[in-house]
């Protein structure tokens, strides 16, 4: 039997090393009967593409990041509001993985679209890196920014004054070569790994929010198989999760060591001030109601919902 497995990231990246793994426990739990093969971002196409193939059952698995899959699921735009989730990742991991109401409309949103919701997890904080310094919101106004392709980010950085440029993932970097766009925001060890860094001059921690992304089956292939894979497939995914927040810390802190070394040039504001994040936090509020109008109703519960988890696990935790 053969499953296959496309990321939205190219080999050496969090999502390569969540499929690996994957692929590694699958493999030895299935004693050789299942093998799992990895298509690297670039082998299949854009994220929108790999997802189509996901629906058309070419291929079984797949990463969909909310920063493109919102154009089909409006709802999961939620994880791209920026300020809704805590500081603390520990928190947010366990919101992500342990919240049943959020986690029961979410199955029923990626079922309508043929899809099983397998885990929902984050890849870092979002960095920006741009060709000037921004530490204000007024500091955004004219630039232009590359978003994923998600219509809320537009909101997003429309909101800050910016001027928001979706793009796919892979042409990111030649249009900042080209001056096309000024800036883009992703995690540390992307920059690395798609060489961003290597051309803009600035890279700031705002902390504006994570990248989330989700990782998916086709629903129908997943009903069909037999019961002991499905359990398979669900325990391994589960496994997952503490694993891959491990991953993505240890990668984010050794790719800025290397893009410090490679780049000695660049500039970088390791943390705005308190004072600069609620700038940012009171110019992003009106965000929220354009995500309720982009995913109605069901959307302001989810969002609800997901403050109400972040609010009451960081009470717990200060306990
Ligand atoms: O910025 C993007 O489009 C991409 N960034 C990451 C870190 N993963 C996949 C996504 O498509």
């Amino acid at each position: 039997i053969q499953w296959r497995f496309a990321i939205e990231e190219t080999i050496g990246s969090v999502q390569h090393e969540y499929a690996l793994k994957f692929k590694e426990l699958i493999e030895s739990r299935s004693q050789g009967a299942i093998e799992v093969t990895i298509y690297p971002y670039g082998t299949l196409g854009t994220s929108d593409q790999i997802t189509e193939l996901v629906d058309m059952g070419v291929i079984q698995f797949a990463m969909a990041s909310p920063g493109h899959l919102g154009k089909l699921i409006p709802e999961v735009q939620v994880f791209l509001l920026h300020f809704v989730f805590s500081d603390d990742e520990e928190i947010n991991n366990q919101v992500l993985n342990d919240n049943p109401e959020l986690r029961r409309t979410f199955d029923e949103l990626y079922a309508r679209k043929r899809l099983k919701l397998l885990s929902i997890y984050s890849e870092g904080w979002q960095v920006w890196t741009t060709k000037k310094a921004i530490r204000t919101p007024e500091d955004f106004s004219g630039v232009k920014m590359r978003v994923m392709t998600s219509p809320l980010l537009l909101a997003a950085y429309a909101a800050y004054g910016a001027s928001p440029t979706p793009l796919p993932y892979s042409e990111v970097y030649s249009a900042l070569q080209l001056n096309m766009i000024d800036g883009q925001e992703n995690p540390v060890f992307a920059i690395q790994e798609m060489s961003f860094y290597e051309v803009t001059d600035w890279m700031i921690f705002a902390k504006q929010s994570p990248f989330i992304t989700t990782s998916v089956t086709n629903l129908e292939f997943f009903q069909g198989l037999p019961s002991e894979q499905q359990e398979l497939v669900l325990e391994t995914v589960d496994e997952l999760n503490g694993y891959i927040l491990e991953v993505q810390r240890e990668f984010n802190r050794d790719r800025l060591k290397l893009i410090q070394e490679n780049k000695p040039g660049l500039n970088i504001v390791p943390d705005l001030t308190a004072e600069q994040r609620e700038a940012f936090r009171d110019a992003s509020q009106s965000v929220r109601q354009q995500f309720v109008e982009l995913a109605g109703p069901e959307g302001q519960r989810l969002l609800d919902e997901l403050i109400r988890a972040i609010k009451s696990a960081e009470a717990k935790r200060a306990q």
